[in-house]
């Protein structure tokens, strides 16, 4: 028996081709039924404009949390195994994609390898993360960074707008 309540990870999973709403769907799924991983939480999902690149389709944006046994390098080989289920050709880093799955906090821990930084970079200024980050943790601190309420100010969701909410019935299988 592994000790699937070891550790909690953030991951933000995101879709802006194809059918969005099936893609995040189809990757929690996946997560929940991978060794080790188990799906506890999942934010609402936000319509969100992208994000860097401007010239592609609006995302489906949301945070899930799950418990995890494995390490977050085992994590992040779940992610990439995810997407390459689904089909996800890695064009171009910024090109359209069916499914995107990033680890964002992984407990408290701070790593910075070439393929591999927690916590995850970029977050604190993508509304399409610390929004729906913050629906789930509205008290989360970050490793290194500090309580991130303050950054809620910044982050009213005038780009992220809630869309929807999928029942725990369709995520846990
Ligand atoms: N992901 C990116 C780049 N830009 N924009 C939005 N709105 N949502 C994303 O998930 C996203 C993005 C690279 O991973
Ligand atoms: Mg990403
Ligand atoms: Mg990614």
């Amino acid at each position: 028996m592994d000790n699937t309540e070891a550790h909690e990870v953030f991951l933000g999973l995101g879709s802006n081709l194809g059918d969005r709403r099936e893609n995040l769907l189809t990757a929690l799924r996946l997560l929940d039924g991978m060794k080790g991983m188990d799906m506890k939480e999942v934010s609402s999902v936000y319509e969100t404009e992208p994000w860097g690149v401007l010239d592609q389709p609006s995302f489906l944006n949301m945070v899930a949390m799950a418990r995890t046994s494995r390490d977050a390098r085992g994590v992040l080989d779940a992610c990439i195994e995810v997407e390459e289920e689904m089909g996800r050709v890695r064009e171009r880093k910024t090109c359209p994609r069916i499914i995107d799955v990033d680890i964002l906090l992984y407990d408290d821990i701070q790593l910075e390898q070439e393929d591999l930084v927690i916590p995850h970079p970029r977050m604190l200024e993508r509304e399409f993360v610390m929004v729906p980050l913050l629906e789930l943790r509205p008290e989360m601190s970050l490793p290194g960074t500090g309580s991130l309420s303050s950054c809620r100010g910044s982050h009213e969701g005038d780009k992220a707008i809630k869309a929807f909410e999928f029942g725990e019935e369709e995520w846990h299988g």
